[in-house]
């Protein structure tokens, strides 16, 4: 079994980052070790308030340890951090990789033209740093448009435009992206995926309702489904599918997450 460690807070309460990565990877049938920089009481999307406990100083003595036994992983996958984890968290990607492996990374900073709150202005340029040598790059439109500080363009934009901010995000260093919230008809919604060579798109029916935490449902069925042997775009596939099913599973009145573990039974059969 592959094993794959998930660097992202750890919000108690919301349905966001490590709470949804650990158990999506784990029903892909993938080893899911979790490292959280930071706890925080509730995620900061749409709550009044939270509390944050910075773990920094503890992400070397986690790697000391590491290294002492020998631990290694095959893929990690960042998400929502902040500008004191990056080297820490490069420096865990330098001592515990086997050999090849990946490292999916989700800018997680950014939706719907706005940074999260919290976020200094010159962070995209920090989260720059992560998606340089990553395997896989999974921003959102606003997300893609900080990280290459172009212009944020949510609709009315062309395929060409797309593909040139694709562009850029190769030119931070990441190999394959997979961009979220593409639609050049208003009603399908999907994801451009780009080795650096070809461009392939992936839509669905766009649902009238938007939900926190779809990003990192995604990012995880997608880290899961290309762990075990999945293509970067039947991986895409397979995560937009699971997050349509979880917010169409998901009851009017619950604002702060989707449902996933309603679907978790679709996944499992659909990675076999
Ligand atoms: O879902 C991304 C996310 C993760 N973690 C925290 C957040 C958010 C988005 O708002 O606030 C703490």
């Amino acid at each position: 079994m592959k094993k794959l460690l998930t660097i992202q807070d750890i919000s108690c309460v919301g349905q966001c980052s490590t709470t949804v990565a650990l158990p999506l990877i784990s029903a892909c049938g993938v080893e899911c070790a979790i490292l959280p920089p930071a706890i925080l009481s509730n995620h900061t999307g749409g709550f009044k308030t939270w509390s944050f406990a910075d773990l920094t100083g503890e992400l070397g003595n986690v790697e000391k340890k590491w290294v002492e036994q020998g631990i290694k992983f095959d893929a990690f996958y960042t998400g929502y951090v902040c500008e004191s984890h990056i080297d820490p968290i490069l420096s865990i990607v330098r001592t515990c990789s086997n050999e090849g492996a990946l490292r999916f990374v989700d800018p997680a900073m950014a939706d719907n033209g706005k940074l999260y709150t919290g976020f200094a202005d010159d962070f995209p340029s920090k989260m720059a740093r992560l998606c340089d040598g990553a395997d896989y790059v999974l921003p959102n439109l606003t997300e893609a448009a900080f990280l290459t500080n172009s212009e944020v363009k949510l609709s009315g934009y062309t395929q060409e435009e797309i593909e040139s901010l694709i562009a850029k995000l190769h030119r931070l260093g990441a190999k394959n992206v997979i961009l979220t919230g593409v639609s050049f008809d208003s009603d399908k919604l999907g994801s451009a995926i780009s080795d650096g060579s070809k461009i392939e798109y992936d839509f669905n029916q766009r649902l009238t309702r938007m939900s926190h935490g779809t990003g990192d449902v995604f990012a995880s069925v997608f880290a899961g489904a290309v762990m075990r042997g999945k293509t970067a775009l039947e991986a895409a596939a397979l995560a937009a599918d699971i997050v349509c099913e979880a917010i169409n599973a998901t009851s009017d009145d619950h604002w702060y997450g989707v449902s996933f573990e309603k679907v978790m039974p679709s996944l499992v059969n659909a990675i076999g």
